[in-house]
Order: C-alpha cells, then sequence, then structure tokens
C-alpha cells in the first residue's frame, strides 16, 4: 500500500470532488477537483524539471491557495518539502539552502534577485517565484502541464518535509519528519478532537510551521471538509469569519486579542464546535477569561516541530487549565530526571515521549540526534513537565534556553551572537520577559566597551538585516556587567527577575 501522506489524504477527500475545500476571505471557493489539479500539475512540474523523491524543494512564499496546493504537489512527487518563515532574512535563508541543499527554491518575487546570488552559489538548480496571490514562474509553467495522478509510492519511513529549528548552541537543525510522522498526527488529531462532515476550520495561522501547516490543513484534509483561509490573523477579520465556521486553531495570543475585542462575545462563538490552542503556554488567567466571557473552554494541547503533537487536552472529558491533557493514543510520555530515571507522579523532571510521530533526526547532524533519544527511543523533548494523579500532563518549563514569542521559538544563543559582532558590545544575554500580548517578548541585557560606544538605535539597526523582526529585542537593557555565578554562568533568571515588569504593570 502507498503510504505516501498525500494518497492517504485524497482517499478522504468527498467523493463529490466539487465540495470546497478552501474559502477565501471575499468569498471565492476551490473546491477538492480545483486542489487536486492544481497539486497534480506542480507534482507533474516538479517532475518535468527532474526533482527527484527525496530532494529537497525550499519554500519562501505568502500564504495563498496556490502554496497549500505546491505543498501536496510536492508529496505527491515525492519531493521533501521545506518551508521557511517569511520573516526570514537574506542571510539566514542562506545557511538553510547551504545545509538543506534543495533543488528547488520558491520564493517571493521581490526575494527572487537579492536570493538567487545565494541560492546559485549554494548549488539549487531551479529557482521559482510565486506571490501573494499564488502567481508566478512556477504556476506559471505548471498552468502548462496536464495534471498528473501518479503519486510517489512512499513508506511510513520515507522523508515528507524538513523543518528547522533553532537550537540551543545558535545553530539550526533540520528536523526529518516522515510520511508517516505526519499521517499517524493528521489521522489520530481527525479522530480525537471530533472532526465530522459539515466542519469549516479557520485558517488565520502562518502555513510555514508545523501547527498552520501540518496539524490545521492535514486534519481538516483528512476530514474532506473545508477551511477559511486569512492571510494572517486579524482580529477584525476574525471576527466578521467566525460565524461560518465551526473550529479554530491559534496561538494564545489569538485568544487573548479576541478577549480584548468587545465584539468577542458568547453570541459570536455559541455556534464553535472548538477553539483550539497551542505552540507556547496558555497562561489559566486567558482560559478562564474565555470561558467566563464565551462558556466554552479552549482545548490546549502541546507538541513540538520535532513531534508533532505530542499530547491534548481531551475533547469529551474535562479541559482543564494550565494542562496540556494526555499522551495522544499512539504516544507514549515519560518524565525523567537528567540521567533518564524514571520520575512518578507530580514529580518534576523532563518530558520524553515516544511514537509514530516522533521525527527521523536531525538532517546530517547523527550526533545531535543521537544526543536527544533514550537508548530505548525516547525523545528528550527539553520541556520540563510533571503528571498529575489523572493523568494529565503540565509544562512548567523549559530545560532548553528558548523564549516563545506570540507562537514563535527564539533561541537566545542565535541573537546574542549577532549582538555580541555588533561595533562597541562587549556581551549580551538575551531573556525572555512576561509580555501581555505575546506571552513572552524578546530582551537583551547589554555590555558595551564604553557607555558612548553604541546607544539602542545604532545597535538595532546592526542587526535587523541579519534577523527576523519577530527576534529583535523589544527593550535593550544597558548594564555594565552580566550577572554570573561562581562558575562563571550568567545568572539569567537573575535578570528576568530584576526586568520582569518591564512589559507588564
Ligand atoms: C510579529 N512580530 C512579532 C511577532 N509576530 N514580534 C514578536 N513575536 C511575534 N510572534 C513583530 C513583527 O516583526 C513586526 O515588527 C510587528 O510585530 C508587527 O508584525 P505583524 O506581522 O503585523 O504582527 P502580527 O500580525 O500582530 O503577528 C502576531 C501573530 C503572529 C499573529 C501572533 O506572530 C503569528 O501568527 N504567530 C503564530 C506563530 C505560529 O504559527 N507558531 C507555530 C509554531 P516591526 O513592526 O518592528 O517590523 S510552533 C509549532 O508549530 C509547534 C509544533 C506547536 O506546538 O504548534
Ligand atoms: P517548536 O520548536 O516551534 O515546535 O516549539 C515547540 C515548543 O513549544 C515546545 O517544546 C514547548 O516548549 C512549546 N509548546 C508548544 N505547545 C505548548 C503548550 N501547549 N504549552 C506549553 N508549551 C508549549
Amino acid at each position: 500500500m502507498n503510504r505516501n501522506l498525500y494518497s492517504l489524504l485524497s482517499e478522504r477527500f468527498p467523493s463529490d470532488r466539487s465540495q470546497t475545500v478552501l474559502e477565501m476571505p471575499d468569498g471565492n471557493r476551490h473546491d477538492y477537483a480545483h486542489l487536486e489539479a492544481m497539486a497534480g500539475r506542480y507534482a507533474a512540474l516538479l517532475r518535468k524539471l527532474g526533482v527527484r523523491p527525496g530532494e529537497r524543494v525550499a519554500v519562501q512564499t505568502e500564504k495563498s491557495p496556490n502554496a497549500i496546493y505546491f505543498y501536496l504537489g510536492c508529496l505527491q512527487a515525492g519531493a521533501v518539502y521545506l518551508p521557511l518563515n517569511t520573516a526570514y532574512t537574506k542571510s539566514e535563508v542562506s545557511y538553510f539552502l547551504e545545509d538543506a541543499e534543495p533543488a528547488l527554491l520558491l520564493c517571493r518575487p521581490e526575494s527572487l534577485a537579492p536570493i538567487t546570488e545565494i541560492a546559485e552559489a549554494a548549488g539549487v538548480s531551479h529557482i521559482h517565484s510565486m506571490d501573494a496571490q499564488g502567481n508566478g514562474s512556477l504556476t506559471a509553467a505548471a498552468l502548462e502541464l496536464a495534471p498528473s495522478s501518479d503519486i510517489e509510492p512512499r513508506a511510513d519511513d520515507d522523508l515528507a518535509a524538513i523543518l528547522y529549528t533553532s537550537g540551543t548552541t545558535g545553530r539550526s537543525k533540520g528536523a526529518m519528519l516522515t510520511h508517516g510522522n505526519l499521517s499517524s498526527n493528521a489521522f489520530t488529531l481527525h479522530r480525537i478532537w471530533g472532526f465530522r462532515e459539515g466542519d469549516v476550520l479557520l485558517h488565520a495561522l502562518p502555513i510555514f510551521h508545523v501547527h498552520g501547516l501540518f496539524i490545521a490543513t492535514n486534519t481538516t484534509l483528512a476530514n474532506g471538509s473545508s477551511m477559511i483561509f486569512l492571510p494572517r490573523f486579524d482580529v477584525d477579520e476574525v471576527l466578521r469569519l467566525l460565524p461560518k465556521a465551526t473550529l479554530m486553531m491559534g496561538v494564545p495570543t489569538f485568544y487573548v486579542r479576541l478577549l480584548a475585542h468587545p465584539e468577542f462575545t458568547r453570541e459570536a462563538s455559541a455556534h464553535m464546535r472548538v477553539f483550539i490552542s497551542g505552540s507556547a503556554p496558555l497562561l489559566e488567567e486567558t482560559f478562564y477569561a474565555f470561558e467566563e466571557r464565551t462558556g466554552q473552554r479552549i482545548l490546549e494541547r502541546y507538541g513540538m516541530t520535532e513531534a508533532g503533537m505530542i499530547t491534548s487536552n481531551p475533547y469529551e472529558a474535562e479541559r482543564r487549565a494550565g494542562t496540556v491533557g494526555f499522551p495522544l493514543p499512539d504516544v507514549e510520555v515519560r518524565v525523567a530526571d537528567n540521567e533518564g530515571r524514571m520520575l512518578g507522579t507530580n514529580e518534576i523532571g523532563v518530558l520524553e515521549a515516544k511514537g509514530p510521530n516522533i521525527f527521523k533526526g536531525y538532517w546530517r547532524m547523527p550526533e545531535k540526534t543521537a544526543e536527544e533519544f533514550r537508548p530505548d527511543g525516547f525523545f528528550i523533548t527539553g520541556d520540563i513537565a510533571k503528571i498529575d494523579e489523572r493523568g494529565y500532563v503540565h509544562i512548567v518549563g523549559r530545560a532548553k534556553d528558548l523564549i516563545i514569542s506570540g507562537g514563535y521559538n527564539v533561541y537566545p544563543k542565535e541573537i546574542e551572537l549577532v549582538i555580541d559582532a555588533q561595533p562597541g558590545v562587549v556581551e549580551s544575554a538575551v531573556i525572555g520577559l512576561p509580555h501581555p500580548d505575546f506571552g513572552e517578548a524578546v530582551a537583551a541585557a547589554v555590555v558595551r566597551t564604553a557607555p558612548d560606544a553604541t546607544d539602542e538605535a545604532t545597535l538595532l539597526t546592526g542587526i535587523k538585516g541579519e534577523l527576523a523582526g519577530f527576534k529583535l529585542p523589544k527593550k535593550l537593557f544597558f548594564v555594565n556587567e552580566l550577572p554570573r555565578n561562581t562558575m562563571g554562568k550568567v545568572q539569567k533568571a537573575q535578570l528576568r527577575e530584576s526586568y520582569k515588569n518591564a512589559f507588564v504593570t
């Protein structure tokens, strides 16, 4: 049997292919027949260009229906899809291209000139563009071809995608996700979240991360139903379109912004089947404020790029604030100490997980991969957790030095390396501080060579070209020295305590 994710999803498409798959904010609809034809054309084009199964296809484009169809076309042709955040700068993209060596790069028309140079240097054979409407050289070439209906035979273990996640060393790692990883998550979540005929998912997430690309999109396709497809999260647009939806997935910032809007009422949300949250901790106060306003409990789940979804609060039974629920039915989790010894109920340690959702390893980093797995196959998530007497998992912190801002991960080391390289800087420490909208915001404590060596504006200008906007510190604190312990290690907890009220009152 062909285990290609696209083959498994297409078996679930409605037999009447004239049913809607995407509804645009202006009411324009695309049906499943169109999806299949476009995916088939993109697959035919990849084959015609000589992109072989297993070769990487890197994509940095705006969100559009054609971007989704191209993702499906890559699956269909057996290519390995490599999505990149649209906020990444040229220097960030350059690293991914050199590391992943894609056969094809799809970028925005405005990036074509600057990126062609680095793509050619990285040996990329085919460079195409796609604009925010999904048009450009790639679509034009695909439209000249007849749709292919051949779906490349793939096994569960074959790669479907590579998603880069930054590392504690500052160097990004490509998490290799297989067809089996993605399909296990898609079908399990489809089942446990009670997907049904007539569901309409309100999609306002970006499509370059697991959440918006795999969790929201694949579950919808596995259901053969439709999504309202917003280019980005805009609270007024979400409220305007909410009456047409039955479920929504978002990061906590989405729910914080909805609650801040007076038109988000019990009546406005009464028809909704479920609101799902993840990618960052949902504050208990948000959970309770949401329940008070709407009478509904947000369903919080937990996952990561390397694992897709790991745990979820139940759809039918009690959803508990401050918890991420139970392991998915086909996933095992445990809490262990640093040596890998199992801990008991309510004991705090590092969460480990094993199951068909866990990635195959980091692209061309076997040593790094080996470090993150126990000998019995459990993946060490780096999240600090406990499991209570009822089996609910609580994420209580992170062992990894990671900031999550509005659902985007920021690794301090990467920012520190860029700040430290600026003129007039001795060293820096990057921390996450509580922020009312983003949950956490990036801030940096900086030691200068002399008080007049540099200032905030100069420093920010210097680092802007190298780092995506969401990674830039929202505040800089100039200090005479960084607090260190007797071992010389920077005391980030002390810095976080000193500046904890910088964004909140
Ligand atoms: C944008 N900016 C941000 C963020 N987003 N700064 C900090 N944190 C952010 N998340 C900055 C921009 O650089 C810009 O700065 C300014 O804010 C306005 O940009 P804009 O795009 O207008 O912002 P926004 O539309 O308000 O975006 C906020 C957002 C968005 C809606 C929360 O960040 C978002 O959609 N986040 C979702 C991320 C996500 O999908 N995560 C899933 C990955 P300036 O004005 O200075 O230029 S995690 C995952 O997949 C795992 C597996 C999981 O568990 O789900
Ligand atoms: P990413 O690498 O972008 O996939 O981010 C994964 C990380 O996001 C996890 O390791 C957690 O630290 C965090 N995360 C995701 N969902 C939740 C959640 N519901 N609660 C707390 N942290 C979460």
